[in-house]
């Protein structure tokens, strides 16, 4: 069996799942949001991440098929949130091929006309790499998810080519500073020159900024202390199933 085949069958067995990253305002910790990534629970190995099989996913036909789950799965999750009195935004991923195959702006608007979920409520990340293709395409089907009320966030900023440029050509809503320049922020000189200047410029441009990979609560103050509003990372909570996140971060009904 190729991993292909494989993730076909899990997806038939229902093996995937969403854990949930805990996104909070950074001055008191109060919970703001999720970020839901994907797991697959394999019967044998336990939960796999998925760096091991996204890149699989992405060039195959089951692309678009995750996509749609992933957003259903979110969805729902973030709409049952809501009516248990509880407004968490929920943040997912997005491949570059599950936004340039199908009708990304379509499957949303359907998301919200069938949850009843509150569009603000709804964020999608999206990667660089995303950008690369195909402008014309991804500028119009951004423009019609943001006119449904639905945020499209940059992640991974600083990682790539061009990031500047695209913020120039693409109506983000925010962006999320990458692990990689908050990791080491203390003790790293050249990293927190390139954080201060991106929480900066964000507020120049009027965008929301995220800072992830906060590890421990020093980082977390020096980052409020040159103007970060916004976080998430193991500090705060590590990606988990949405049981144990409503446990430890919602209010009962
Ligand atoms: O959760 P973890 O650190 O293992 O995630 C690794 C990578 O997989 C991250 O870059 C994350 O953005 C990506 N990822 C996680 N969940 C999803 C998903 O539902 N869809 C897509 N396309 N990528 C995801
Ligand atoms: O590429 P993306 O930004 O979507 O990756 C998100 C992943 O980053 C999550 O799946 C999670 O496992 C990982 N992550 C989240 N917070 C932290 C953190 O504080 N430290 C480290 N090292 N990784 C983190
Ligand atoms: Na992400
Ligand atoms: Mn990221």
């Amino acid at each position: 069996l190729t991993l292909e085949s494989e993730l076909a069958l899990a997806a038939d067995r229902g093996e995937f799942e969403l854990f949930y990253q805990p996104q909070v305002r950074l001055i008191d910790g109060g919970l703001i949001g999720a970020e839901a990534l994907i797991r697959w629970r394999h019967p044998v190995r336990g939960y796999v991440s998925p760096g091991e099989f996204m890149p699989v996913v992405n060039t195959s036909a089951l692309s678009e098929r995750i996509a749609n789950w992933v957003m259903e799965t979110a969805g729902r999750q973030a709409r049952a949130w809501e009516l248990s009195g509880n407004a968490v935004r929920v943040a997912i991923n997005l491949s570059p091929s599950q936004l340039h195959s199908g009708d990304l702006a379509h499957s949303v608007a359907e998301l919200l006309r069938t949850t009843g979920l509150t569009p603000s409520l709804l964020e999608i990340e999206v990667t660089e790499d995303i950008l690369l293709h195909d402008e014309g395409r991804v500028l119009d089907m951004f423009k019609r998810i943001q006119q449904l009320g639905v945020r499209i966030l940059f992640d991974d900023f600083g990682t790539g080519y061009a990031s500047l440029s695209y913020l120039k050509k693409f109506p983000l809503d925010g962006l999320k500073i990458d692990r990689s320049f908050v990791l080491d922020l203390l003790a790293d000189s050249d990293d927190a020159a390139i954080v201060g200047s991106t929480i900066g410029l964000s507020k120049q441009l009027g965008l929301t900024v995220v800072a992830e990979g906060i590890e421990n609560r020093a980082t977390a103050d020096f980052l409020v202390s040159i103007g970060c509003e916004e976080g998430q990372g193991y500090f705060f909570g590590r990606p988990m199933p949405a049981d144990a996140f409503e446990k430890q971060f919602l209010a009962a009904e």
